[in-house]
């Protein structure tokens, strides 16, 4: 089993449990397992700013898949929660998106595949979720808390679990 770290963002639908939904239907117990879920956080849009904000969480897993693997299974639950990548303009809308932030310490530079993701350190709403879960996680030499503290986090807004 390998660790790796994942980020979860959507701002279509009732995103807090579609993105619970995908949670579970990623983490199926045996080839990946879930060990750290942080917080939701309501975010606002990055990248295309004229859409609704965003809810954004980070998981921690350990799993047996390959990077390539599990990349799959991310896009696969993406598509099972309705997402529908044809009609998606970039860094717009959408239901559900996995991300693969790191794979261990591997480093992926393929077609289709980046690892540690390219653009996780301008990213407060990836940056934030992911030190509440891996304060001391290091990717590209650097450590992830550092990185959250150093990040713009306006209008970012941690959310207390649903039903309390
Ligand atoms: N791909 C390459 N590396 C990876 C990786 N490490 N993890 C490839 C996942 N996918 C990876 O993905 C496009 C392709 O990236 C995939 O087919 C896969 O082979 P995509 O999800 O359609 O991504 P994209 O929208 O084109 O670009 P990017 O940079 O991944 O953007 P996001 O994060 O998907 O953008 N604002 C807030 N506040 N919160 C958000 O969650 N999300 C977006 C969407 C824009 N603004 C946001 C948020
Ligand atoms: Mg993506």
């Amino acid at each position: 089993m390998t660790p790796a770290w994942l980020a979860l963002g959507g701002n279509v639908g009732d995103s807090r449990t579609i993105l619970d939904r995908a949670v579970s239907l990623l983490c199926d117990g045996k080839e990946i397992r879930l060990t750290a879920r942080s917080c939701d956080y309501r975010t606002p849009p990055w990248g295309f700013k004229y859409q609704p904000p965003f809810i954004n969480l980070c998981i921690a897993v350990e799993t047996a898949l390959a990077p390539r693997d599990l990349l799959a299974r991310a896009q696969d639950v993406e598509l099972q929660l309705g997402r529908d990548r044809a009609h998606e303009k970039r860094w717009g809308p959408r239901t559900a998106d996995i991300d693969i932030i790191a794979y261990g310490s591997l480093t992926i530079d393929e077609l289709g595949l980046t690892v540690p993701h390219p653009r996780l350190f301008e990213r407060a709403f990836v940056l934030l979720p992911l030190a509440e879960i891996a304060p001391d996680l290091v990717i590209g030499g650097q450590a992830v808390r550092e990185a959250a503290a150093s990040v713009d986090t306006a209008g970012i807004e941690r959310l207390p679990p649903r039903g309390s």
